[in-house]
């Protein structure tokens, strides 16, 4: 398992049209040099913030089927598991036996946990139309068993609060909060917006206990206008890469992350705007991500819109 050939696996919401899920993660990890495996746990027309959704889910048993052909034919070794969205506690407990699989076969390998591997579900299967609400069975499951699990997690605040059953109302206990993820042996917390910033900026708090001392920083995004769909989704696969190309350095992984997420949310923003100029009724297709048009930027993120990281 090579350094220079780092192999993600990612098991991840797919959508047919637009960029959630598997459909925004491995792009960017190809592009960024990783080998990724993707399994898609559900295949859906697009994602479900739009006023209707179909498409199938994957169960457990048919998780199984593919972890098994993987098996007999020694694919199973990756450098890093990376999942998403999970709507079941069953598919959940199979996702916990496979990092222990996965660890068996590279004790090395690195599990990043991303929101929307999240507490608060929409579940398609019954038929909630985009509902959130909190799975009461995939509450403890995350909190007791996938969470200790995990090296990197990015929670959003709401999920913070739900796993560590604490309310966050300031950044002093949004530490708090971030401190009780690294007692449970998590290295790498990062929660991605927080409801503390201002009408400008967003704030994400970052933190990582690798090499020792805890490197805590405060991030101050610029704010757009919009709201966005698969951005959690990015930015874990980002986290994940540059993670691994800087070698656990959380400052200037971080940097990379925002200065690529700026740059494309900006990209996305001038088709909103142009868009709207020309009187073309606005839809939620028309905030997809600019993903494929961000290509360059990905790959030597320069400081677009200053983020301020301290
Ligand atoms: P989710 O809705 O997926 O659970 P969240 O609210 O926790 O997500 P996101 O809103 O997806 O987090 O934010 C993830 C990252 O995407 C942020 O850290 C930021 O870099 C970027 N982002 C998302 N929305 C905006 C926005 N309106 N303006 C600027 N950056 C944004
Ligand atoms: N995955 C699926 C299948 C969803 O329906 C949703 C929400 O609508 C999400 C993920 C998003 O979850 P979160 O906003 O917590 O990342
Ligand atoms: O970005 C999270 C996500 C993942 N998968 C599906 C979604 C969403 C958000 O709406 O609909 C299918």
């Amino acid at each position: 398992m090579s350094e220079e050939c780092p192999r993600v696996f990612s098991i991840q919401s797919h959508v047919v049209s637009g960029y959630v899920g598997n459909k925004s993660a491995v792009f960017p990890l190809q592009v960024l040099g990783f080998e990724v495996d993707a399994i898609n746990s559900v295949q859906f027309s697009n994602h479900t913030g739009y006023p209707s959704f179909h498409g199938q889910v994957l169960n457990e048993t048919e998780l199984d089927v593919l972890l098994k052909g993987l098996q007999e034919n020694g694919l199973d070794k990756y450098t890093h598991l990376l999942t998403g969205y999970v709507g079941s506690p069953s598919f959940l407990r199979r996702i916990a036996a496979l990092v222990q699989h996965l660890r068996k076969v590279n004790p090395k390998l690195i599990y990043v946990l991303l929101k929307g591997g999240s507490v608060a579900v929409c579940d398609p299967v019954m038929g909630d139309n985009g509902r959130m609400y909190v799975s009461e069975e995939l509450l403890p499951i995350y909190r007791d068993t996938i969470l200790p699990l995990a090296d990197i997690i990015v929670p959003n605040q709401f999920e913070v609060e739900l796993l560590t059953g604490r309310n966050v109302t300031s950044v002093a206990e949004a530490w708090e909060a971030v401190q009780l993820f690294h007692d449970k042996g998590i290295k790498t917390v990062v929660l991605t917006s927080t409801g503390l910033g201002t009408d400008s900026h967003l704030l994400a708090l970052a933190s990582s206990t690798l090499g020792g001392t805890a490197r805590k920083m405060s991030i101050n995004i610029p704010k757009f206008s919009a709201t966005f769909t698969g951005t959690g989704d990015l930015f874990a696969a980002l986290l994940l890469a540059w993670m691994h190309r800087t070698k656990g350095d959380l400052k200037s992984s971080i940097e990379n992350v925002i200065h690529t997420m700026q740059a494309v949310l900006t990209k996305t923003m001038k088709h909103v705007e142009d868009c709207s100029q020309k009187g073309i009724a606005l839809t939620a297709a028309h905030n997809e991500l600019k993903l494929i048009q961000s290509i360059e930027e990905m790959k030597k993120p320069l400081p677009t819109l200053l983020a301020d990281i301290h």
